[in-house]
């Protein structure tokens, strides 16, 4: 017999129950899994549904984030079950996607993008970067109001829905986009790297509020970013570097 064998029982109702048993020198061990348990759970919002009024509105956050982003996971989580994937992080995940099915790809990219860009808006947000970020987006960039600008545009211009991005990539600041629900640290990804800031352009992102008006979205997020945070992020990431 196997050292290890695995005796997966899918009868079992609620997604089955895994057991692990351990037979070997004599010992016998055993763990039970419920798979059930769903491995990715819909992060909270760090602030309240309204902090980030009058940018964006209570309305879009809350179906943003209870209705979209909360099904982005659930259906992340049932595509993870039904490739049987377990005991691997979203980025993990994410970076091997192109071994995935298209439903792991569409939804672990909508679950883990969301859930960096709550990350980076804050009601205290607006204003600038610090320290060793503000000078590498000056170094990279030429200037700060540079670096809006680029990001701006390619978040204006991104035909269809997706995603604008300031990625760090092999030691330099790059301004991206991506389409639909891919993401930087896919291995898929056109251009690839550690994201630090992003804006969601799906229409489910700013239509309520802005209607057709994507630019005028755009030109409000810069109220909310949440620099003081993404300026620790960048400080973070060239220690570990
Ligand atoms: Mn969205």
């Amino acid at each position: 017999m196997d050292k290890r064998t695995f005796i997966k029982t899918g009868a079992l109702g609620l997604g089955g129950i895994l057991a692990l048993s351990s037979f070997g020198t004599g010992k016998f061990a055993k763990k039970i899994i419920r798979q059930d348990i769903p491995v990715f759970k819909l992060p909270d919002l760090p602030y309240a549904y309204d902090a980030l009024e009058p940018h964006i509105d209570t309305e879009t956050m809350k179906l943003h984030h209870l209705k979209h982003h909360a099904s982005y996971t659930d259906k992340f989580n049932a595509a993870l079950k039904d490739a049987g994937i377990t005991g691997k992080n979203a980025k993990e995940i994410l970076s091997e996607v192109s071994k995935y099915s298209t439903a792991i790809r569409d939804n672990g990219g909508g679950y883990f993008n969301h859930k960096l860009f709550w990350k980076v808006m804050s009601p205290d947000g607006g204003g600038q970067p610090e320290g060793e970020l503000l000078d590498a987006i000056n170094k990279d960039f030429g200037s700060f109001e540079e670096f809006k600008n680029k990001f701006a545009t390619a978040a204006k211009t991104l035909f269809g829905s997706g995603w604008a991005w300031l990625i760090l990539s092999d030691g330099k600041l790059k301004v991206t986009t991506t389409q639909n629900q891919d993401s930087p640290v896919m291995d898929i990804a056109e251009v690839k790297g550690t994201p630090l800031l992003m804006l969601d352009v799906w229409e489910h992102a700013y239509y309520l509020k802005y209607q057709n008006r994507r630019a005028d979205y755009v030109d409000a997020f810069w109220n909310v970013v949440n620099w003081e945070f993404i300026s620790k992020k960048y400080a973070l990431l060239l220690k570990k570097s």
